[in-house]
């Protein structure tokens, strides 16, 4: 297989990609109910043809630990036809692209997907047209041969050495990121601790703090670092950059590439994240975000399959934050997915989650702004309301799908990745016992 001027070497060969044959004739075949549907919605929409390139621009990460089955601590039901190794994952992510032009990019994670050869990678992403998004750390888990364990964490530890370990991995992922062409580092710390008196708070931030320096320090000029924060998991007393403010602190203090990066399934019930995401936008430090979908924690859930009200409510409020500070919606920000995928068939599930997404941003698109700061600005509750729930319960699905038919994607991926048996397709190519790396 030629690609460009490199040649695919024979072990990254899938058997299974999907061509623009299948696609047309899929679009062909919709085509009749969707010209319609869109055509109605068109109608009312001034501004349809940005609103359809925005969509089209939009692009969302695909972590490279999302492509196989998660499990929970009691157990793991794979459906078989896993990636087994990191090309394989490429080329999954590949087939999502290709079905919805809309995941041009994956997260990697190091440890659980070291790439060999970065060369050989990035062909292999650039034949699939995907580019390297935020590089992923892990000083969360033992890796075996590791000198120094993690069991009372990392960058707080108590032992100096322990933090240098944490700070030179960080460090190595950084160079493995440059080289792929990778722009920043996500670093989530499992740091905290489970007892009340286990841990000196002040000790534990500074320690972190000074570790994430010398991390900052290592950092290219054009390179952003995101500090992700959580509540609690898996220490269940204290975190060590436990919410949006902390994070926010080690970002301001670190200096203008650092960022603070919200994952939805990382907060207290009930927190209202919108106000979260506007405040972190007006300081200039919102960096990014990781989508998921929870009822009670980190359940990391297909993003909008529980609250997609609150997704939307999100998305008002970046539309809202990013325009008004002149903002690029498709490169200012870090868009990517972090999730699990328990029951569902992993690439099925991402397809709905980047669907889910692309609705909530369409809907944000639609809000009449000028009607909401009038209402506001008059105090008029309930017009507010209407303004923000006519955009919310417009069914904008033809307008993502048109975005979809533009870029050469598939009207309705799901159907097609089914209609063409793909996973069937990948258990014959690797089997009903192939594990992916990842949680
Ligand atoms: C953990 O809960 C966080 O969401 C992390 O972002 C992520 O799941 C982990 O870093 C995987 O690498
Ligand atoms: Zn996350
Ligand atoms: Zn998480």
């Amino acid at each position: 297989m030629r690609v460009g001027n490199s040649v695919l070497p024979l072990t990254s060969r899938p058997v299974m990609h999907i061509d623009k044959h299948q696609i047309a004739q899929h679009n062909q075949r919709l085509e009749a109910s969707h010209g319609r549907r869109f055509a109605q919605l068109a109608e009312d929409l001034p501004n349809v043809e940005k609103i359809v390139q925005q969509l089209n621009d939009f692009q969302v990460a695909i972590p490279s630990w999302a492509l196989g089955t998660g499990g929970t601590r009691f157990g793991r039901f794979s459906g078989g036809g896993e990636p087994r190794n990191l090309e394989e994952k490429i080329a999954d992510i590949g087939i999502l692209h290709a079905l919805n032009r809309s995941s041009g990019s994956i997260s990697l994670h190091i440890p659980w997907d070291i790439p060999e050869d970065y060369a050989a990678i990035r062909t292999l992403a650039a034949h699939y047209g995907l580019v390297f998004d935020a590089m992923n750390s892990n000083t969360f888990q033992d890796q075996s041969g590791q000198p120094l364990s993690y069991k009372f964490g990392s960058m707080q530890h108590v032992d100096r050495a322990v933090r240098q370990q944490a700070i030179d991995h960080n460090i190595d992922v950084i160079k493995q990121g440059m080289e792929l062409g990778s722009k920043s580092l996500t670093v989530w710390l499992a740091d905290g601790s489970s007892f009340p008196g286990q841990l000196n708070f002040r000790k534990a931030f500074q320690n972190t703090l000074e570790c994430l320096r010398e991390v900052y320090e290592a950092l290219p000029d054009d390179w952003k670092m995101f500090v992700e924060y959580k509540a609690f998991e898996p220490n269940f007393y204290s975190t060590t950059v436990g919410d949006w403010g902390q994070s926010l602190l080690y970002a301001s203090k670190l200096g203008e590439k650092a960022y603070t990066l919200v994952d939805l399934g990382h907060h207290l019930p009930n927190a209202n994240i919108e106000q979260i995401v506007a405040l972190l936008l007006m300081e200039g430090k919102l960096g990014g975000f990781h989508f998921n979908d929870s009822k009670y924690g980190d359940d990391d859930l297909t993003t909008g399959s529980i609250k997609p009200y609150q997704l939307f409510l999100i998305f008002n409020e970046l539309v809202e934050g990013m325009d008004s500070r002149g903002m690029d919606h498709t490169k200012d920000l870090g868009w990517m997915i972090d999730a699990s995928h328990n029951l569902k068939d992993p690439l099925e599930d991402l397809v709905q989650s980047v669907e889910a997404i692309l609705v909530a941003y369409a809907q944000a698109l639609l809000v009449d702004r000028e009607a909401l700061i009038e209402a506001q600005a008059s105090n008029d509750v309930v017009q507010a309301q209407e303004v923000l729930q006519h955009a919310f319960r417009t069914d904008v699905r033809p307008l993502v799908a048109e975005a979809r038919k533009r870029a050469g994607a598939a009207l309705d991926p799901l159907a097609l990745f089914r209609d063409l048996d793909v996973r069937g397709k990948l258990i014959k190519e690797r089997g009903t016992k192939a594990v992916a790396t990842g949680l």
